[in-house]
């Protein structure tokens, strides 16, 4: 264990030196997390929620530990080739997941070289080694020979006894330990210089062309327990592949253009400022976010109209897809015909009058009102494609997911919360049929008559819908529902449907006991 944590201490030193490097830990888990069966990342999400990565990353670090406690036996038992070599494998393990990564360069390499050889070189220090000469006795009156369990050689001859120097141990153990957790803590600080925090607190966002100007008083209802009308940034659920958030500095972006287009393109960040700035509150939804789930918020968002910029390119006829890709590799498939059709898909640059947040998405990243996230919603956007849809399937396809997603039109009950009620209650939450508009919720009591909620107001029909109905159900058990209506007045579906493989569907259910007042 010492010697796996030593060797992981030294890696996160060397990330902290070399910008661009990255502890293998890192792309272990972003592989395992690329290649899980669709079913064993469902269960993952559904069992952790957003903490699923943490969880992840604890799995990685207790097989990676477990392994060194394998070696770390090996080693004691004079197996000590053995123990190189199979440390040596851990690494070359690691350095393979490395270089499936996008961009594999060989600096992003050297924290696992480095880690893997300091990991044999503590093997190598602490493991007993043949004793050519009696082990001298310690100075307690102890022998410093190994106890007979562990001096059972398995691989050298029996007739060898193996010598540990006992003080040597204890002492080089608390030496290598101590190191190693004061190497790993400066690898940890250094690391810092390369997050985008600094800089992108000194970005003046510009200013845009029509601000949306203040929201409807009503948007946000007088209804204890409900979700706010706008989400802040660091309360907005986050959904993505990266096992740690790309520091992506605006510095060394730039945004590709290129396949089925008259004129490639690439943009720098400061040609992406120098264009005409829209803002639009836009909900966004992830396709995993199962009924009355939480994975779904709504913020302002600021940014360069996509369809303009694609004009400039010049799209080409049959480029059916634009696939977007992030500077890790993960891409989304959207339908050109709805990044064209008028609706403010955008390249965002600010979420909420901030720049993004490293988490979603710092420096751009696209939005696009009415799909699901992973049709449309690129991080770390890096290169736009045009293409057609015969010719690419983006990240999430061949996982099993339907290559169109549009958002379903859907309510969400949030209050009450608290089973046990008395006399009337204020049903209420939020609802969204988004680009088309909500145009009625309705709510109903164990099956019986609908009943209209209250609406609140809305800046455009590209967010949700704060809503309230009040019902006075018979005391008792009862199950309330809700259901949404599109702007055509299209309900919900009712028939249940789980979020693979275009979204979930079914009404939001909630159960309640009424207690006599
Ligand atoms: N680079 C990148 N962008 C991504 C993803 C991802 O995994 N990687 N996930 C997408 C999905 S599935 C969703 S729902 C949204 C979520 O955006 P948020 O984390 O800002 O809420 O981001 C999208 N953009
Ligand atoms: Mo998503």
């Amino acid at each position: 264990m010492l010697a796996t944590g030593a060797g992981l201490a030294a890696a996160e030193l060397v990330v902290g030196l070399v910008q661009g490097s990255s502890s293998p830990v890192v792309p272990v888990g972003q592989v395992f997390i690329d290649r899980v069966p669709r079913s064993l990342k469902n269960w993952a999400v559904e069992t952790f929620g957003t903490n699923d990565k943490a969880v992840l990353v604890f799995g990685a670090l207790i097989v990676v530990f477990g392994v060194g406690i394998a070696v770390g036996v090996l080693a004691m038992r004079g197996a000590r080739s053995t123990a190189y070599a199979l440390t040596g494998v851990v690494g070359m393990l690691g350095a393979f997941a490395v270089l499936t990564r996008p961009e594999p360069t060989l600096d992003k390499l050297l924290p696992t070289i480095v880690g893997t050889c300091v990991s044999i070189a503590v093997l190598w220090y602490l493991a007993p080694r043949p004793a050519s000469t009696p082990a001298p006795a310690t100075s307690d009156g102890g022998t410093a020979v190994v106890p007979p369990i562990v001096a059972q050689p398995m691989v050298v001859p029996a007739a060898q006894p193996m010598g540990v120097d006992r003080r040597r141990f204890v002492g080089g153990a608390i030496g290598i330990g101590s190191a190693a957790v004061l190497v790993g803590g400066i690898g940890r600080m250094l690391q810092q210089r390369f997050e985008v925090s600094s800089e992108r607190s000194s970005i003046a966002l510009p200013p845009v062309e029509s601000p949306v100007g203040a929201l409807p008083a009503d948007s946000t209802l007088p209804v204890d327990g409900l979700t706010p009308f706008v989400i802040a940034n660091n309360d907005f659920y986050r959904i993505d592949t990266a096992l740690v958030v790309p520091q992506v500095s605006k510095e060394s972006w730039s945004l590709k253009i290129g396949g089925m287009v008259d004129t490639p393109m690439e943009i720098t960040f400061d040609d992406l400022l120098a264009r005409p700035q829209v803002e639009r509150y836009i909900t966004l939804s992830c396709v995993s976010n199962p009924v009355g789930g939480p994975y779904i918020g709504n913020a302002l968002w600021q940014g360069v109209l996509l369809k303009d910029i694609l004009d400039e390119a010049g799209v080409q006829s049959g480029a059916t897809q634009v696939v977007s890709r992030s500077v890790d590799g993960w891409t989304a498939g959207t339908p050109t015909e709805v990044i064209m059709d008028g609706r403010d898909a955008m390249l965002a640059i600010a979420m909420n009058g901030e720049p993004l947040p490293a988490q979603h998405g710092y420096p751009v990243r696209m939005v696009v009102p009415g799909l699901y996230g992973y049709v449309s919603a690129t991080k770390w956007l890096s290169e736009i494609e045009l293409t057609r849809w015969e010719d690419y399937d983006a990240y999430w396809i061949p996982r099993g997911w339907s290559k169109l997603g549009p958002i379903k039109t859907m309510a969400r009950i949030d209050t009450p919360r608290k089973r046990d009620l008395v006399g009337e209650i204020a049903v209420g939450g939020v609802a969204w049929a988004v680009h088309s508009g909500v145009s009625k919720v309705q709510v109903r009591v164990d099956s019986g008559e609908w009943v209209d909620a209250e609406l609140g107001g809305v800046p455009s029909s590209d967010t949700w819908v704060q809503w309230v109905a009040r019902v006075s159900p018979e005391p008792g058990k009862h199950t309330i529902e809700a259901r949404a209506f599109d702007a055509d007045g299209v309900p919900q579906t009712e028939e249940y449907a789980p979020v693979a493989p275009n979204g979930a569907q079914g009404y939001p259910r909630i159960s309640v006991n009424v207690k006599p007042a």
